[in-house]
């Protein structure tokens, strides 16, 4: 999981260092030539270079630097000390801008994590290795502001229903897993002492019902159908009657995919939430998912997305479908799909998953 993100964004990290490194000499030089003509174009950045590089430089600085530069070679020796300018970082980021959007990372979560490095490094007179330090724990802040979002403490939820049932409502596209993660759900919340029935919500999909009854077999979880064209509301009404009468704690309610093109279908689901008013509304998403994760994430959420089952986190190479999600909906990661058993489910913790890539 992460395999290639981790690979190329070290690759691009190192990159990028090392052209920081040995090539910011080139750019002290760069604005001293021209400092008349970034004048008044650019103010913001001749004020940096200015104080850093450009005007002092020129007269005073030349006694300034050789003595910053001899009292730290005193120390380390090996370094090579360069002030970096903003027009340089811009150029030399570019290929980690790249490195995060091959990755699906989205092209506004790049430009925030982008624009943070460039602030931490601008002006700075930094040694080679800090830079390759500096971008990392800038990259590892800016992910983990991303990902690291409030969780969901689904056990005080379930005691805030005092005996009622919980009820969990999975959405998202055919093929994201819903019913797998509807599995996986009913195995967690057993092996944690509760008891679960499944709602077969997908009245609409040939084959759901029956998928879902297999589950419910191999669990011995009672599941709760109609025929096929059903409406889903009253099959998941009928669920939360069944799980109240019979002191049931959970009602996982596996629904149909949906086109979000297709209005009916959207509008049946809005219909599922008026009527049933789930506690919980998963959207559940394949991590290989690409950059349209982040249309699907916002079209899903005019029903009220309350957090994200991530699955087929096992066979994703890239990671970015991670970082977008959570940077357009601001709903946590609940859960991530690990493969096809149903043990392969685990909690979402952004702070193991960020050590698992740097
Ligand atoms: N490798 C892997 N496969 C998964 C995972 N979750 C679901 N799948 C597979 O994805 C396919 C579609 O899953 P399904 O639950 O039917 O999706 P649904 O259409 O959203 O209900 C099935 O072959 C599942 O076995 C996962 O976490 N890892
Ligand atoms: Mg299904």
């Amino acid at each position: 999981m992460f395999g290639l993100f981790k690979k190329k964004i070290s690759a691009a990290v190192e990159a990028v260092s090392e052209k920081i490194a040995g090539g910011s000499e080139k750019k002290e030089i760069k604005p001293e030539k021209s400092p008349l003509k970034e004048k008044p174009v650019e103010p913001v950045l001749k004020k940096e270079d200015t104080t850093t590089n450009d005007a002092p430089k020129a007269e005073e600085p030349k006694k300034e630097e050789p003595e910053k530069k001899g009292i730290l070679s005193k120390i380390t020796g090996t370094f090579t000390e360069k002030t970096l300018s903003t027009d340089f970082l811009k150029d030399v980021l570019w290929d980690l801008e790249l490195a995060l959007l091959e990755n699906n990372v989205a092209q506004n979560v790049s430009e925030t994590i982008i624009t943070d490095i460039k602030k931490s490094l601008s002006g700075k007179s930094v040694r080679k290795k800090e830079v390759r330090e500096i971008i990392q724990n800038t990259l590892k802040s800016n992910i983990l502001g991303v990902l690291d979002l409030p969780k969901i403490d689904i056990e005080a939820k379930i005691r805030e229903k005092q005996g009622e049932p919980l009820v969990i409502a999975l959405i998202g596209f055919n093929g994201a897993g819903k019913t797998t993660t509807s599995a996986k759900l009913a195995h967690y919340f057993m092996k944690n002492k509760h008891s679960c029935v499944f709602a077969a919500a997908d009245s609409f999909r040939v084959a759901a019902i029956e998928q879902l009854e297999e589950h419910a077999k191999n669990l011995s979880v009672k599941i709760i159908k109609h025929n096929y064209g059903a409406d889903p509301a009253a099959v998941i009404f009928d669920a939360v009657a069944h799980a109240k009468a019979k002191h049931i704690d959970i009602v996982i309610a596996d629904t149909a995919g949906r086109v979000h093109t297709d209005k009916n279908l959207l509008s049946e689901l809005e219909k599922i939430v008026r009527v049933n008013k789930p506690d919980l509304k998963f959207l559940v998403v394949e991590a290989v998912s690409g950059n349209d994760v982040v249309e699907q994430a916002r079209v899903f959420d005019s029903v009220g997305i309350d957090g994200v089952v991530l699955t087929k986190w096992d066979v994703d190479e890239k990671g970015g479908a991670a970082l977008s999600l959570c940077h357009t909906l601001k709903k946590p990661i609940v859960f991530l799909g690990t493969g096809q058993e149903y043990d392969d489910f685990v909690e979402f913790d952004a702070k193991e998953v960020l050590k698992s890539v740097f």
